[in-house]
């Protein structure tokens, strides 16, 4: 994916990686990272998020690279390690959970994680956060009373908004995925100097609005961003399950929830399409990353998508639990199209 001059993403392999030229990497997140991985930023400055998520049916470790198609400048700021240009910033943290503290141990580590991305952003003077990856270890699992992700909403909020910055409307794209019991707490975010166009979904209650049921504390994040940078329009599609409203629909039925998602991505593909003129997103010309609870499912998962993204998709799958029981799948995506085609 590559637009002259601006910011482009590829899922790749080991092999692909390693033989990969460097000089416009922005930054890199690995999934089921090979032990030689290390977190934090690897030895050519690039920043490299190390999730432990499984990888399904691609090569066993892919690598998710973005490029700027500039030169980049690496830095630390505390514990964010992060890439830069002068419109763009790539920041990664890995935190893991504190023994002891006011709160449970996944709330404090997100507190922490949060209020260093705010300071890092603050520094660098990147105010628009445009889209965030969050990976919980044991999402769903019960602690002190609540759910691990409901944990995280809360610290997630309170942060945000100690920060001054909003926790409706103009939020940044996001997921929020399980990961494998003693992972650390990994978040790894994009932001710019210029803000995006907060993009939402008809079809679905916005997050920040949902009902208490899901949560005191409601998720913070945008169903899309929307950037105008560079010659292109970049379009960050949060992650996206099988939920009309506000409520999950299809419990059990693996087939259906994929078609639901997708219908999800199409209708935020079109709210897209409206406020990016001539952009013409379509669900071929995204790169996604498929969130797949029960690895039995994929047969299922990859014919769906095979009919409709077409065999050479840019698509991976990894194995992760999704923020709700009932959710068996998630697949968030990316688009950038050059804006020539807005002509
Ligand atoms: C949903 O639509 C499914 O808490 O950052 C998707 C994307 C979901 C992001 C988040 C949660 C998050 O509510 C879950």
């Amino acid at each position: 994916m590559r637009a002259s001059g601006g910011l482009h993403l590829d899922y790749v392999s080991l092999a692909e990686y390693q033989t990969a030229g460097w000089a416009d990497v922005l930054g890199v997140a690995t999934f089921q990272a090979t032990p030689a991985d290390s977190s934090g930023m690897d030895c050519s400055g690039i920043p490299v998020a190390r999730i432990n998520t499984p990888v399904l049916a691609n090569e066993p470790h892919m690598y998710e690279v973005w490029r700027c198609g500039e030169a980049a400048e690496s830095g630390q700021h505390d514990r964010v390690s992060y890439r830069r240009t002068p419109d763009m910033l790539f920041g990664c943290i890995t935190q893991p959970e504190p023994h002891g503290g006011r709160h449970p141990p996944l709330q404090e580590a997100t507190l922490e994680a949060y209020r260093q991305i705010c300071a890092t952003l603050d520094a660098q003077n990147y105010p628009h956060l445009l889209r965030v990856w969050n990976y919980l270890p044991d999402i769903n699992r019960e602690s002190h009373g609540t759910e691990r992700y409901r944990q995280f909403n809360s610290a997630r909020l309170h942060v945000l908004r100690a920060n001054g910055r909003p926790i409706i409307g103009g939020v940044p794209a996001a997921s929020a995925l399980g990961a494998p019991r003693d992972s650390p707490l990994v978040v790894y975010f994009l932001a710019a100097r210029t803000a995006p166009i907060f993009v939402e979904n008809p079809r679905q209650m916005s997050a920040y609005h949902y009902p208490r049921q899901y949560g005191t504390h409601r998720p913070v994040f945008s169903r899309a961003t929307l950037l105008r940078q560079s010659g292109s329009f970049s379009l960050f599609i949060s992650g996206t399950a099988s939920i009309v409203g506000h409520r999950s629909v299809h419990v059990g039925d693996i087939g259906a929830q994929t078609r639901e998602t997708l219908t999800n991505i199409q209708a935020l593909l079109a709210e897209a399409n409206r406020a990016a003129p001539g952009a013409a997103f379509t669900l071929r010309s995204l790169a996604c990353k498929v969130y797949v609870r029960r690895p039995f499912d994929l047969p299922i998962i990859q014919a769906h998508l095979n009919e409709v993204l077409g065999r050479g998709a840019r698509t991976i799958f990894l194995q992760a639990d999704i923020c709700r029981q009932d959710l068996l799948i998630e697949i968030e995506a990316a688009g950038i199209r050059p804006l020539a085609a807005a002509a």
